[in-house]
């Protein structure tokens, strides 16, 4: 539900910035739609948080996730892991490649974590907490809460994937939850985009529009 209060950014308060990354905008290999248009916000918002953290979606060459690792499946066609049901995508984010960066449009020089993700070859990891089979750790919880963290604001790339999966986990995880709408943008394959508006809904993660954020 799109809850209409105003939030200033205080100490307790972190931005994660899940996976803004050129293979994930238009041009890149696994292009969201609009995904560019994330940014202009994005960094906005980025302004008016003293701590900010990052995801990167960092695979190793012939990573699971990849439809190019299965014989006879194409992209966006799902399959069966040890841990479950996967969406198999285009080769992205290999680690190393131009694909995998930051762009440098995204200005935010005092981010303060970059959380890399996905790097178990045969585990993919939407999340920034924990990966798909659901018992991985990333370790972002435990640093979170040491910082002292309370309220945790999700933006980025994908709606429907890492930043939802990041913010369900967030609130699992015992965060006070918010997802910025007009901060991210959606791949929706199968239905993934309305799933996620659901299951976001269901976890009572607060959906809010960055002019809710004292300053935007
Ligand atoms: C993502 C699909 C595969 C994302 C990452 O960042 O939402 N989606 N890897
Ligand atoms: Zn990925």
């Amino acid at each position: 539900m799109t809850e209409r209060v105003t939030i200033e950014p205080g100490e307790q308060d972190v931005l994660i910035v899940v996976d803004v990354q050129v293979d994930f905008l238009p041009g890149g290999a696994l292009a969201v739609p609009e995904g560019d248009a994330v940014i202009a916000p994005i960094n906005r918002l980025a302004k008016l948080f003293r701590h900010v953290v990052l995801t990167q979606d960092w695979h190793p060459e012939g990573h699971a996730s990849f439809a190019s690792s299965h014989p006879a499946k194409q992209p966006f066609e799902t399959t069966e892991l040890n841990y479950g049901p996967q969406v198999l995508w285009p080769d992205h984010c290999v680690q190393g490649t131009s694909g995998a960066e930051i762009p440098r449009e995204l200005d935010i020089p005092h981010a303060q974590l970059v959380i890399r993700k996905g790097y178990n070859a045969g585990i993919d990891s939407y999340s920034g907490f924990k990966e798909a089979d659901r018992r991985t750790s990333t370790g972002l919880a435990g640093y979170l809460k040491e910082r002292g963290f309370r309220r945790v604001f999700c933006v980025g790339l994908a709606l429907d994937f890492c930043v939802a999966w990041t913010a369900l986990d967030a609130v699992e995880a015992g965060f006070d939850t918010y997802l910025i709408e007009d901060a991210s943008r959606a791949i929706d394959t199968g239905g993934s985009l309305a799933k996620a508006r659901h299951d976001l809904e269901a976890a009572d993660v607060h959906t809010i529009r960055s002019e809710q954020i004292v300053g935007a």
